[in-house]
């Protein structure tokens, strides 16, 4: 039986720059496809791990280029590791919440997610992995910490030799007592989703003459949207665009944002647009969500959600609270104060979530970056955001943009941008945030802008379950008014470094419920870019990107 003692060693020396980002380990395909690189990360994930004997893992990822090569060099070190069952999507494919949900449903102690999520794919594109654990939620800080130590000591790797898995075929194999279970991706997770939503509410809703649109992007959501939205809910088939999963996105960027899912933005410009349009990102996510000239802002998304619930069955216990990532717009609290429920504030990154999720203190939460999730899972799950926002059209049988403006006429509208700053200088984009951390202590009642600056920080986090620290997630400077700037240094990017600024101001007054963001939100973006010297020490005097 080959297993740990049957397993061959490969001397190698240790890499030095695998350290997990906000969202796992995200490099360039030619660093992580290069001899050993790959490997020498998963002995460090095992040697960290501690897995029980004769351990389960799920393993599947988002189809981009290098997927079917790594998944076959896991389940070799994971044999070599003494793991006795894998759990395989089949064609090495699983969406990054549906591979979490399948993670805890069949009690698995942990699983590889492949992806890169909304980077480029193909060759010269980006790949990454991450490593889930028991509770389907992606390695607590601890364990990362670890396993980045692990792998700057590691003289080598074991692996055992053997014939590829086929991973086309349906069905349990054993090989010398490693069983591989190749399961269908779709189906544990459509499951899922018939007991969280009315699934003959959102029938009759199409069947009745409404209409949704969505865009796959050449990720891995295209199959997961044919079965559900088509095959279950009687969707049109032409509706669900760019829905077979490609390795390199067919040139796309699978990222479903209004500049790189602009085609969306367009269909839905024109007067026959669709009552509801949607996209995933590559590994599906993360969602978009648009209507008739309407996009609909995520920190709105999650508000409104809230303010909804009811027309979730999913959501029939109640919501315990609810949590967004620091950056993310305040709209939610607001909800959150008139439920009179809590709402956590938590550093980017939905590992922060999980805690809060598995002891029951939250069970919706989201973030800014077009990410929103529930207690069903312990990722981001992009097509169950948008079941949720059918299930709150077909509900309440009023359009989106008719929901949204109700909402904004009792809350206010939180206006809400990103703006990014592409650097090419990784040192030039730690210096803003230095110099801010620097000037940070001062702020607080000077003057900002025509107001006053009511708190300044760099945000600490103290988890409320596990006590753990987390500190320097990203300055945030709260001026009077209702307005807010944040800065702070992306962690998922491979090049150089993404100075990412986010802007709010709240906004009551009846008359200006309607306005356009881009011109709300100008002199903000200005204020925010003088405050951190953005132009002076980066040369960049404007964003890259606005979204
Ligand atoms: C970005 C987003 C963050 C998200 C992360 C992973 O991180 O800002 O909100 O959790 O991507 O998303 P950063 O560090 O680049 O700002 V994805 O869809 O990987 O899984
Ligand atoms: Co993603």
């Amino acid at each position: 039986m080959p297993l740990a003692s049957d397993a061959r060693f490969v001397p190698c020396k240790a890499f030095t720059d695998q350290k997990m980002g906000t969202a796992g380990l995200r490099k360039k395909v030619r660093v992580l496809a290069q001899p050993h690189y790959l490997e020498m990360f998963l002995q460090a994930v095992f040697e960290s791990l501690r897995l029980p004997k004769g351990a389960t893992l799920v393993v599947g990822g988002d189809g981009r280029f290098h997927n079917d090569v790594a998944v076959q060099v896991i389940l070799r070190m994971a044999m070599a590791a003494g793991v006795r069952h894998v759990i395989a999507g089949r064609g090495g494919l699983l969406s990054t919440p549906a591979a979490s949900c399948l993670i805890r449903e069949r009690r698995a102690d942990g699983g590889f997610l492949l992806t890169a999520s909304h980077n480029p794919g193909g060759p010269d594109g980006d790949f990454g992995i991450k490593f889930n654990t028991a509770s389907g939620g992606q390695a607590p800080a601890q364990l990362t910490d670890a396993i980045y130590s692990a792998s700057c000591r590691l003289i080598g790797y074991r692996i055992c030799d053997t014939a590829p898995f086929d991973l086309q075929r349906i069905g349990t194999s054993d090989r010398d007592g490693f069983t591989i279970e190749v399961v269908d991706p779709v189906a544990a997770y459509e499951q899922t989703m018939q007991q969280l939503f009315d699934f003959d509410l959102l029938r009759n809703w199409l069947r009745n003459g409404h209409r949704i649109a969505f865009e796959a992007m050449h990720g891995v959501t295209g199959p997961y949207a044919q079965r559900i939205l088509v095959d279950s809910l009687g969707a049109s088939a032409g509706d669900i665009w760019h829905a077979d999963p490609r390795p390199d996105f067919g040139g796309l960027h699978p990222d479903p944002n209004p500049v790189d899912a602009h085609a969306l933005v367009d269909l839905c410009t024109a007067a026959d647009a669709p009552d509801l349009a949607a996209a995933s990102d590559g590994d599906g996510d993360r969602n978009m969500i648009l209507a008739h000239r309407f996009l609909l802002s995520p920190g709105d998304s999650i508000a409104m959600i809230l303010a909804n619930a009811d027309c979730v069955p999913g959501f029939r216990n109640g919501i315990s609270g609810v949590a967004r990532s620091m950056p993310t717009s305040r709209a939610l609290d607001a909800v959150a104060a008139a439920l009179g429920i809590s709402c956590y504030e938590t550093p980017t990154g939905w590992r922060y979530f999980c805690n809060l999720l598995e002891s029951g203190r939250i069970d919706l939460c989201g973030e800014e970056s077009f990410g929103t999730g529930s207690s069903h899972a312990r990722e981001k799950d992009g097509l169950w955001a948008v079941l949720c926002w059918m299930s709150v059209l077909a509900k309440r049988n009023e359009s989106l943009p008719a929901i949204a403006t109700a909402h904004w006429r009792r809350y206010g509208r939180h206006y809400y941008q990103r703006h990014d700053y592409e650097i090419d200088d990784a040192a030039a984009g730690e210096a803003v945030v230095a110099g801010l951390r620097d000037r940070v202590p001062a702020m607080p009642g000077t003057r900002c802008g025509g107001a006053q600056i009511a708190q300044a920080d760099d945000f600490h986090y103290r988890d409320p379950v596990d006590g753990s620290e987390s500190a320097r997630q990203g300055i945030r400077v709260i001026i009077d008014g209702g307005r807010r700037i944040v800065y702070r240094l992306s962690g998922t990017g491979t090049t150089g470094a993404t100075l990412r600024v986010y802007l709010e101001q709240h906004e009551m007054r009846p008359e200006r419920l309607n306005d356009d963001p881009d011109r709300v939100l100008a002199p903000l973006g200005t204020l925010a870019r003088e405050t951190a010297d953005i132009e002076r020490v980066t040369g960049l005097g404007a964003p890259s990107t606005r979204i």
